[in-house]
């Protein structure tokens, strides 16, 4: 149990003979030509049922009861008069029946048929037997992961960026790998959850990604995703016609480079005629664009747009522009990158190529542990958008700890931005369903790497596994889906699914709580790793995260009134919300207000004793998933059972150092002590410098807050 297999695995379940007779017997494909999702789709019901029952599948029809695959038009050809009796689909959606032991899998398409496939076997390893009509459609039609792998880095290998679970799936050296196993396991289990693209290099693109070997290299990507369903997409470098084309422009209005892209996606098409698109960072963190030349936003898409149109393929252009360079936030108060956005596609709404999606991350920052939904959303009315979230847990714990993420994308997308003072939920504006549009979904940043465990961490997958069902289905509950991922993933076992249900629905207040509460967001290091606490590496640095704090006071105004205008960015029943202190939830307050330490909180409590008493909670929450995890022990395999427990034990002592140092910060600065008079006293503590080091040295550790006394060994 290495993890490769993720929820795949397959496994035994308990009394699985029992199950014999209303399994199928046989099964039949249709149309499966080899290397077609179809095909697909038989083998993974004939490795499942054996996996799970024991059971041989005979091909063909034979006696007793029998599965049949494939798509809608394939099954209505050979039955012309069931066609009536057959529900309405969409793209990429199915039909499920099972009745008895016979199984009918129907897909709108053969990536349909697939996920049909996928559905059927997840309920068999559930223990789901039971006869059941289902129809299932996709609620977005755009459903992609990105990965931030690098080509090359420091010319020798693939690293990924903000992966945690090793180097890259996809390149090496600078070259595509030429060992796709990986490639093609990680396509399965995206197929399994309804993902039907991914973008396979880092969004910080280089150009080199299309020298005509490289463009062999992703056709070979391609082939390997082709059986799953799985669409292949690449970023792009804005400077490419200079950088590699040899022009001396990149322009996008100017006809050298727009013939130069076209002749760039002609030969793309040429080698992977299904390739879903482009993703495109511009004009951001130092990215070429094209402002550059004083173009608009719109124009830079519309250049990929029309580039893509002949061939089908769409455009995801990233809403996250903003020039750290202008952000001089320590002599300009107002200054506030969260607005960026909004400014920089202000006016542009009717100026984009239908086949163009903006992709907006969730909120208005960068995938901090608490953020409003990205006002952008509702200002993009004429254009699909696509909602962006991060599987891999950059901000959040990197992996090393524990948070289930789902509860929290689930905010996001249940949240209501009341445009034109109507219901328009975040869910139903990326469907396309609030303005009618015809493209929009979803991107989740993964960034799996070469590690089995796909991201570092077993607990970690369930994120991976979440955001494909969000993706198909927002209005799936963050438990549900937990607990189906439990079982398919470790056990059936009651205590081992309770447990890690717990766990898991406790991370992600628990990790609000010990890094940064009220909508202060992380605090973690902004300026290196992202990683450990550094509250003060959040004031005044160019990039623009900011808390404000001085000594009587913290959080960043950002009213219309008297801050940075931020909340005007919103429609007016949200923007009213947001404006005045008693409206805004407290879990917001510091996003939106300026306040001082001894602000009372709708709790009653004062923002700072919030912040102490939250940091214990969440840090003492954290404690108890050692000996929760333990309890397992002798349920879950072994392998499994310790790699979890390293890393919750690991995320245990290092919440107390989130907890120790966001506290000795602000007691440091507010000098207003702990009601509770925990923060700063410790007696019984017994310092590793101050203990007898064989074989250790004692460093001064930076920040100084990180470390009790300052110091730390090593
Ligand atoms: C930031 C990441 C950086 C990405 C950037 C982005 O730290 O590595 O390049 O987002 O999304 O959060 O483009």
């Amino acid at each position: 149990e290495d993890g490769l297999n993720g929820w795949l695995r397959y496994a035994p379940i308990p009394r699985a003979k029992c199950f014999h007779k209303k399994l199928p017997s046989s099964i039949v494909a249709l149309n499966a030509t080899e290397g077609s999702p179809v095909y697909t789709a038989r083998v993974e019901l004939e490795e499942g049922i054996k996996g799970i029952f024991g059971k041989e599948l005979a091909s063909g029809t034979g006696n007793g009861p029998a599965a049949t695959v494939g798509t809608i038009h394939a099954f209505v050809e050979e039955n012309p008069t069931v066609a009536s009796s057959l529900p309405g689909l969409i793209e990429d959606g199915f039909f499920l029946n099972v009745s008895h032991g016979n199984v009918l899998i129907l897909g709108q398409n053969e990536r349909g048929a697939l996920y049909g496939t996928f559905h059927y076997l997840s309920l068999l390893a559930q223990g789901n037997v039971s006869d059941l009509l289902l129809t299932s459609n996709p609620d977005a039609p755009v459903r992609w992961v990105n990965q931030w792998d690098n080509m090359q880095d420091g010319g020798t290998h693939g690293s990924v960026e903000r992966g945690y679970g090793g180097d890259s799936i996809f390149f090496w050296d600078g070259w595509v790998r030429e060992d796709l196993t990986r490639a093609a396991q990680y396509a399965r289990l995206l197929a399994s959850i309804g993902i039907n693209a991914v973008v396979v290099n880092n969004v910080n693109a280089n150009a080199s990604i299309l020298t005509p070997e490289n463009m062999d290299g992703l056709a070979r990507i391609a082939n390997v995703f082709r059986p799953y369903g799985v669409q292949l997409g690449i970023s792009l470098n804005f400077a490419a016609p200079q950088l590699l084309g040899g022009l001396s422009t990149f322009d996008p209005l100017d006809k050298s480079v727009i013939d130069w892209w076209q002749g760039v996606t002609d030969q793309l098409y040429r080698r992977i005629p299904d390739m879903a698109g482009y993703l495109v960072k511009a004009n951001s963190e130092g990215q070429p664009g094209p402002m550059t030349y004083n173009r608009t936003l719109a124009d830079g898409a519309n250049l990929f747009a029309r580039a893509l149109q002949p061939h089908g393929g769409i455009v995801l252009f990233r809403a996250f522009v903003y020039d750290h360079r202008s952000l001089n936030q320590t002599l300009d108060w107002k200054a506030d990158r969260a607005n960026a956005a909004v400014q920089y596609f202000d006016g542009l709404d009717t100026e984009f190529e239908d086949n163009v999606v903006i992709q907006i991350k969730y909120g208005p920052i960068d995938f901090q542990v608490r953020e409003p939904v990205s006002p952008l959303f509702s200002h993009l009315i004429q254009t699909g958008t696509a909602i962006e979230l991060q599987i891999t847990q950059e901000y959040l714990g990197q992996q090393a700890h524990l948070v289930y993420l789902a509860p929290m994308w689930k905010e996001i997308l249940d949240f209501d931005l009341r445009v034109d003072g109507k219901r328009s939920v975040v869910s139903d504006i990326v469907s396309g369903k609030r303005f009618n549009r015809k493209l929009g979904g979803y991107a989740g940043v993964a960034n799996v790497g070469t590690n089995t465990t796909w991201l570092g961490s077993h607990l970690a997958m369930s994120n991976l596994y979440a955001y494909g069902k969000l993706a198909w289905n927002p209005s799936a509950t963050s438990t549900g889906i937990l607990k189906e991922w439990i079982k398919l993933t470790f056990s059936h076992d009651p205590q081992v699914i309770d447990v890690i249900t717990k766990m898991s629905m406790e991370s992600w207040p628990a990790y609000e709580n010990y890094s940064g509460n009220l909508g202060i967001q992380t605090l973690t290091d902004i300026l290196l790793g992202h990683y450990g606490p550094n509250p003060a590496s959040q004031d005044g640095n160019p990039w623009g995260q900011w808390t404000r704090a001085d000594a009587d006071t913290i959080g960043m105004d950002r009213t219309v009134w008297n801050g940075t205008g931020f909340a005007g960015q919103y429609p007016p029943e949200v923007a009213a919300m947001y404006e005045k202190i008693e409206t805004t939830p407290d879990n917001l307050l510091l996003w939106f207000h300026h306040v001082p330490y001894t602000q009372r909180l709708k709790s009653g409590k004062t923002v700072i004793q919030h912040f102490y008493d939250a940091h214990y909670e969440g840090s003492a929450t954290a404690q108890t998933f050692v000996p929760l995890w333990q309890s397992l022990k002798g349920r879950i395999d072994k392998e499994r059972y310790e790699h979890v427990l390293f890393r919750l034990v690991y995320q245990a002592g290092h919440s107390l150092v989130w907890r120790d140092s966001i506290n000795m910060f602000y007691f440091n600065k507010s000098g207003i002590p702990d009601e509770a008079g925990r923060v700063g006293n410790h007696p019984h503590r017994i310092e590793a410098e101050d203990m007898t080091l064989e074989g250790y040295k004692s460093y001064l550790v930076s920040p100084f807050e990180a470390a009790s006394k300052f110091h730390c060994i090593v």
